[in-house]
């Protein structure tokens, strides 16, 4: 009997869905995997194919013990489907399937919308990939340089996730999705990702580090809310990806924190108490605070607008149909289904934010970016009590959700990030102030230099307290060929 926990590593793709034995799947796979790897080598991490990372492989999918770490050639990595252990007998918890026995098919008449949402999720992975690139180029520590590779090969390894169910699943729409997911190209004109945050350039490493945290978690809410469908394949290939989700966002917290702790230190040092005194602090060859915050605005908006419209009948259908559930829908308290309960909707009228109740179903995005909101505030508390720690007078925020938007109903007008309104034109004479400028993006790009010695670290970030899998300071997490 096929032991759902264990990797089967002997078929050319590791697996634990029995590929073994599934030809056809194995076969549409292989077919497949010769245009990934043409796709990792154009736009995985450019200049570093040859060397040898030190990185977390999946041997089983049980919580704890999963990973295995060792040195690895990325080109090499044994990406595969990796689903999360089957319960047995597991019920639909939401939507008007409630209570029905989790699907293993494909529900005919949710077929076109799970495509969708599997197309969509598998879209958002390469693109990450494509973004990062370049960022191995000016690490600022072999620790970072193999953190970033680590997240890029598992973000790969959640578009073999998607790419595993369409392929399974949707026949021969779905191969010709998942040739489309090698074609598109993250800010390509012509042919670019499906998700405005994933066209966007990430230039230097304190991007990075902000899409790590608010975009990845972006991918964290989505991820759970799909952990819950009712389609039992997805609910469990995406239950299996949140658990490799987790080290992005951590990548992402402390990554920043190592950031404001570096400045925090060279203040200190150089007797600087003002951080608005931004020459003198960006002379001393770190980040200012308050460019920290406004690389945090752009992100945090950037990433808002994923959640889709506030007032969405996409979501209502998604979730009316048991394919797309709430966050942490298995603890919610309630009858599962939305039957005539309202939530509040932030909306602008006449010039001010009200909150508007509306049917709780076709809310569920705003509801969803509420939960998202409230997390990723987490971090930022974080980070203050940090600037406490250091004794520096410096708080950051996030902005108003109607700061910077895109999608929504915010998409029209303009605010400060406090949420007072504003004409394009005040927007656009005034947005450099809070919005990364030209000018901080270049300061912040002169401070991108490689840093290769083992244990050593740029001059703008501190070392992490800790290192990976308990390594030592000096420990050589790449070796460059
Ligand atoms: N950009 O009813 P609406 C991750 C489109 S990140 C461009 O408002 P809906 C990761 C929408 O497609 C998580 N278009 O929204 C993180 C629709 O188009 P059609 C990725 C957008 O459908 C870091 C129209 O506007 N996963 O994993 O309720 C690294 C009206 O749509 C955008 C998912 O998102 C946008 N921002 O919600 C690596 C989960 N927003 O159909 C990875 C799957 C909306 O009219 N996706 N549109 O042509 C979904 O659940 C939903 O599709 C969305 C949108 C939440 C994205």
């Amino acid at each position: 009997m096929l032991d759902a926990n264990a990797v089967d590593y002997e078929t050319s793709i590791p697996n634990n869905v029995g590929l073994s034995n599934d030809r056809r799947v194995l076969k549409a796979l292989e077919k497949w995997h010769p245009g990934y790897l043409d796709w990792w080598n154009e736009m995985g991490p450019e200049g570093f194919q040859e060397s040898l990372v030190y990185l977390r492989t999946a041997v089983g999918v049980e919580p704890g013990g999963w990973a295995k770490f060792d040195y690895v050639r990325m080109p090499e990595y044994r990406w595969g489907v990796l689903l999360a252990p089957k319960e047995e007998d597991r019920l639909i918890g939401f939507g008007q399937h409630k209570d029905q026995p989790a699907w293993q098919e494909v529900p005919g008449e949710y077929r076109a919308i799970l495509q969708r949402l599997c197309v969509i999720q598998g879209d958002t992975e390469p693109a990450s990939v494509e973004q990062q690139r370049h960022l191995g180029k000016t690490a600022p520590s072999l620790y970072d340089m193999r953190n970033l590779f680590q997240v890029n090969v598992e973000e790969a390894r959640h578009l073999w996730a998607m790419v595993y169910l369409l392929q399974k699943y949707f026949g021969k729409e779905g191969r010709a999705e998942a040739e489309g997911l090698l074609f598109r190209r993250s800010g390509d004109d012509d042919k670019p990702r499906m998700l405005g945050a994933f066209n966007e350039a990430t230039p230097d490493w304190l991007s990075f580090f902000m899409f790590t945290y608010f975009t990845d978690r972006d991918g964290k809410m989505q991820l759970e809310s799909l952990a819950q469908s009712g389609f039992d394949p997805l609910a469990r290939t995406t239950r299996f990806m949140l658990t490799e989700e987790a080290h992005h966002m951590f990548v992402g917290e402390s990554g920043v924190s190592r950031v404001i702790q570096r400045t925090c230190d060279a203040m200190k040092q150089a007797g600087i108490e003002n951080p608005f005194d931004i020459d003198k602090i960006r002379a001393l060859g770190v980040i200012d605070l308050p460019t920290i915050q406004k690389k945090a605005n752009l992100h945090y908006s950037l990433s808002l607008d994923l959640f889709g419209s506030e007032i969405s009948t996409n979501a209502a259908t998604a979730f009316n149909n048991s394919l797309k559930g709430r966050y942490k829908e298995d603890k919610i308290e309630d009858d599962h289904q939305l039957i005539n309960a309202t939530y509040p909707v932030l909306k602008p009228v006449d010039g001010q934010f009200v909150l508007v109740d509306e049917p709780a179903l076709t809310a569920l995005n705003m509801r969803l970016r509420d939960d998202y909101t409230r997390e990723t505030n987490g971090g930022v508390r974080r980070w203050n009590r940090q600037m406490n720690k250091n004794g520096i007078d410096f708080e950051f925020k996030l902005p108003s959700v109607s700061f910077n938007r895109s999608i929504g109903l915010f998409s029209n007008i303009h605010t400060t990030p406090e949420g007072e309104a504003l004409n394009q034109d005040e927007f656009l004479s005034r947005k450099d102030e809070w919005l990364p400028s030209s000018d901080d993006g270049a300061f912040v790009s002169s401070l991108m230099e490689q840093v290769t010695e083992p244990g050593s670290f740029a001059g703008w970030i501190s070392p992490p307290r800790i290192g990976i899998d308990n390594k030592t300071g000096d420990f050589e997490y790449v070796r460059l060929q």
